[in-house]
């Protein structure tokens, strides 16, 4: 007899070869012959979906079933990053699969590099989102992840003549192979008009919403299997379409062109993602976005709940819902709304279940990044929500009324409503009060939660705001970021330390051991010469290997403080020029992140990096000693072969500002050192790696509040400091900018002037660290000792540490494990 291995199952090279051409055949229409690139991607990709089915379908199953209690994590962005390796990876196929390539002529680095990234998120929210969804599956959790299908992602990043420039990010132009649309299930979704109060059959008086428009929400569901496990949990994404009764009605009166109108602009809401982070812009559309998915996301919970035959007064028992910050705060309002009007229950059970459904993280502290809605915008849009909002602070506004007897401070901090001009809805505070946890994402960003925006949230509640600081999956951070490092761990600890992190703390001996250091410098050489090629190809400029490799990739941003390390460089420049033959340590700068396309400074900020970059990287008086580079187009993709390859990290912003960091995990993880403040998960990592092996610099977080609070005079530290006037004066008198002293007058001005982030307080503190760093660099195997014990103590940041605290503090979740029969 012949046993064939079933094409849709099986994974024997033999089988894989033969699906691979089948799906290329009968999927994408081609001989191997005439196949492009993108045509075996797809093959390639269809082929890996299939083997995930039985497991996906079956943890969908079972998840239906009434005593499987699932976490909801409600999140406005994904940052996924590709699917194919992470896939590959988890499912333990790689090596059958290159080989299968190979055998068909193929080469699975290069099908990989196919696949256009879904950028559905801007930076840390969106990125820590999806560490999370991966993090869930591989500990067995039972959970899905709602958002929206955005049609575009974050833009894509050109640089031209130093300068940013947008590119539409068509991220499904060549075809999506990870999802699955499920029109069956699209749900309705309201907008605008009016609310009416009826008498129901039972004589209760009643309200409910007569929504002006509707619009469709459409689930296309994508597969995140977990590391080696049968779970495989759906992030379920929402695209907006027109709502067919809607076309008809116009049809019929004859009206084509309005019908399809109608279709444009409902489809308007999964359109694009806002490219702003840390910064509130107050449209309209961004609040039909928020409304839209989280509705979506709770008519789809209310169904499972029903379906699993059980009552809507018990909803919060089957669902634990995370709010990703206060974007999907509004569903809050929605699920009272759904529980009261839509399935009649009473208030006081629906507001039970709602608080004990949700629970809220707080990324940001940055008040222009604090969401608000006007009244007349929420209430012209959301005006059953605008009532339920009141209610629930007219009650809230009682409670607080005999808690502190007329405290008008206590009362209008706490209000849900700003009331100190016009009138807005405080999404915060919404998100606060429908909740029974609240968390920061740091121990200090935790501490300053309570001590500043929630105060009084905390003083009222107290024990409801902790904290679950942040971590990034070893998965695509170390396993799939860097292969050369995960082998030596593997061949060191043997496999289970992608599971269990801190198995790696074993191999803290090896730091003191002469053999492993040089091995551990020559995977580090090995990645920076890819990356170096890389740059030379991406940029044309030419690095060395050799340098010490000096990185900050994130967003642009005056809080990241990206311009403090500009004065660094220029600082070393001049240094340099002074006195050529200065022994320093040659270094390569390496910037990259993308600035929101309407903030200004952000952008010139990005000439600023690339404008000193063309004078350094030319100046035959440094030669090979500093070079800048700006990486165009930061997205995941790049950063798995940034993080590797640093050998320093940049993680400078202002103490007190950033609410976590997770680039400063992968970073660390990677065997990199950071130069960095007392500021979000930085000082987790310090206490982690000792003080000595930490760059540290600047003013710690009560420091620079009493300074701004004293009257901070930024001039005084240009005067009094010669080096850094003499950095500022070569930039203002037009030396980077081929000699126009207007081009970067807006920055220098800022700082001088108003300086809201420090930078000239922090200056000479920067520069001490840095020298510091460059010292430590010059002694190769001392340095190796530190970037050791700097990876293998990193066992904290796995974001599994961080889902089993979610799970044991919040959520109140187990594992669940998932048969592969049937
Ligand atoms: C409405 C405009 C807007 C959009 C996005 C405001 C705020 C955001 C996010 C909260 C910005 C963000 O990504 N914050 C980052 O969250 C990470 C994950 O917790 C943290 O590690 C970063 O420190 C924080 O800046």
């Amino acid at each position: 007899t012949v046993d064939v291995e079933d094409d849709r199952t099986g994974i024997s090279v033999e089988t894989l070869r033969r699906a691979l051409a089948d799906h290329l055949f009968y999927i994408q229409g081609k001989w191997p012959e005439v196949a492009s690139k993108n045509d075996f991607y797809l093959a390639l990709a269809y082929m890996v979906r299939d083997r995930m089915m039985q497991r996906w379908l079956n943890s969908t199953r079972n998840y239906l079933r009434s005593e499987v209690r699932l976490v909801t994590y409600l999140s406005a962005e994904f940052l996924l990053g590709p699917h194919l390796g992470r896939n590959l990876l988890n499912l333990g196929i790689e090596e059958p699969v290159r080989q299968a390539l190979q055998e068909s002529g193929l080469d699975l680095n290069d099908l990989m590099a196919q696949e256009e990234e879904p950028g559905l998120g801007n930076g840390g929210l969106g990125r820590l989102a999806a560490c999370y969804m991966e993090s869930l599956s591989s500990l067995q959790i039972p959970a899905i992840g709602y958002g929206i299908r955005y049609e575009f992602g974050i833009f894509d990043q050109e640089i031209r003549d130093g300068w940013q420039v947008e590119i539409t990010d068509k991220w499904l132009q060549h075809g999506n192979p990870w999802e699955i649309a499920h029109p069956q299930e699209a749900v309705t979704v309201g907008f605008g008009g009016h609310t009416e109060g009826y008498t129901d059959s039972d004589g209760r008086f009643r309200k409910r919403w007569i929504p002006a428009k509707q619009v469709k929400g459409i689930p296309y569901d994508t597969p995140i299997p977990g590391y080696r496990v049968n779970t495989v949990n759906t992030l379920r994404l929402w695209k907006a379409e027109a709502v067919e009764s809607f076309d008809f009605q116009s049809f019929n009166v004859g009206n084509y062109y309005g019908a399809v109108n109608s279709k444009v602009t409902s489809e308007n809401i999964s359109k694009v993602l806002y490219p702003n982070d840390e910064q509130i812009e107050g449209k309209q559309l961004r609040l039909e976005q928020q409304f839209f998915f989280v509705s979506c996301a709770l008519q789809d919970m209310i169904r499972i709940h029903l379906t699993s035959g059980r009552q809507l007064d018990s909803f919060h028992e089957k669902f634990a819902a995370q709010l990703n910050d206060t974007h999907p705060a509004v569903g809050v309002a929605e699920l009272m709304r759904l529980l009261i009007d839509e399935h009649g229950i009473e208030w006081e059970t629906a507001w039970e279940v709602t608080q004990n459904t949700f629970a809220y993280t707080n990324h940001t502290l940055l008040p222009e990044a604090l969401e608000r809605w006007s009244l007349s915008l929420f209430g012209g849009l959301l005006p059953r929500h605008l009532e339920i909002v009141f209610e629930i602070n007219h009650r809230f506004m009682d409670q607080v009324r005999v808690q502190y007897l007329n405290d008008s401070a206590k009362l209008s901090s706490l209000s849900l409503i700003d009331e100190s001009g016009e009138r807005y809805v405080r999404m915060a505070n919404l998100a606060s009060l429908g909740s029974h946890a609240i968390n920061g994402v740091a121990e200090l960003h935790s501490e300053l939660v309570k001590q500043t925006i929630l105060k009084n949230f905390h003083e009222m509640f107290p024990g409801k705001i902790r904290n679950i600081t942040n971590g990034v999956t070893p998965r695509r951070w170390l396993a799939l970021a860097n292969p050369r490092l995960a082998a030596l761990y593997t061949e060191k600890v043997g496999d289970g330390w992608l599971q269990d992190m801190e198995k790696l703390r074993s191999l803290e001996g090896y730091a003191d051991d002469p053999g492993f250091r040089q091995h551990w410098r020559q995977i580090k050489r090995d990645i920076k010469q890819d990356l170096a090629t890389y740059i030379q190809t991406r940029t044309g400029i030419t690095v060395s290997p050799d340098s010490l490799f000096d990185v900050q990739v994130k967003r642009i941003h005056e809080y990241k403080r990206q311009h403090l390390n500009v004065l660094h460089i220029i600082t070393l420049y001049d240094r340099l020029r002074q006195n050529p033959n200065l022994d320093v340590a040659p270094r390569t700068f390496i910037f990259g992140g993308k600035a929101a396309p309407g903030y200004r400074m952000a952008k010139l900020m990005i000439k600023f990096i690339t404008a000193v970059g063309d004078v350094v990287n030319n100046d035959a008086a440094i030669g090979d000693r500093l070079k800048v580079v700006f990486l165009p187009d930061y997205n995941v993709t790049l950063g798995q072969r940034v993080y590797p390859a640093a050998d320093l990290s940049e993680q400078i912003s202002t103490a007190g500002k950033e609410a976590s960091g997770t680039g400063n995990m992968k970073f660390s993880m990677n065997g990199a050192l950071t130069i960095g403040t007392l500021d979000g998960a930085n000082v987790e990592i310090r206490e982690l790696v000792g003080d000595e092996n930490f760059f540290l610099f600047g003013l710690v977080t009560e420091e620079v509040m009493a300074l701004k609070a004293s009257g901070y005079n930024p001039w005084d530290y240009y005067h009094s400091n010669p080096q850094l006037k003499g950095v500022i004066d070569l930039v203002n008198c037009g030396y980077f900018a081929k000699g126009d002293s207007e081009l970067f007058k807006p920055l220098i001005d800022n700082l001088l002037h108003h300086d809201p982030y420090l930078l000239l307080a922090d200056y000479q503190s920067y520069i001490d660290a840095q020298d510091r760093a460059s010292t430590a660099y010059q002694d190769q195997e001392d340095w190796s000792r530190r970037s050791i014990i700097n990876a293998v103590r990193m066992g904290k940041f796995s974001s599994d540490r961080s889902i089993r605290e979610y799970c044991e503090q919040i959520w109140h979740v187990k594992p669940v494990q998932i048969e592969l029969k049937e």
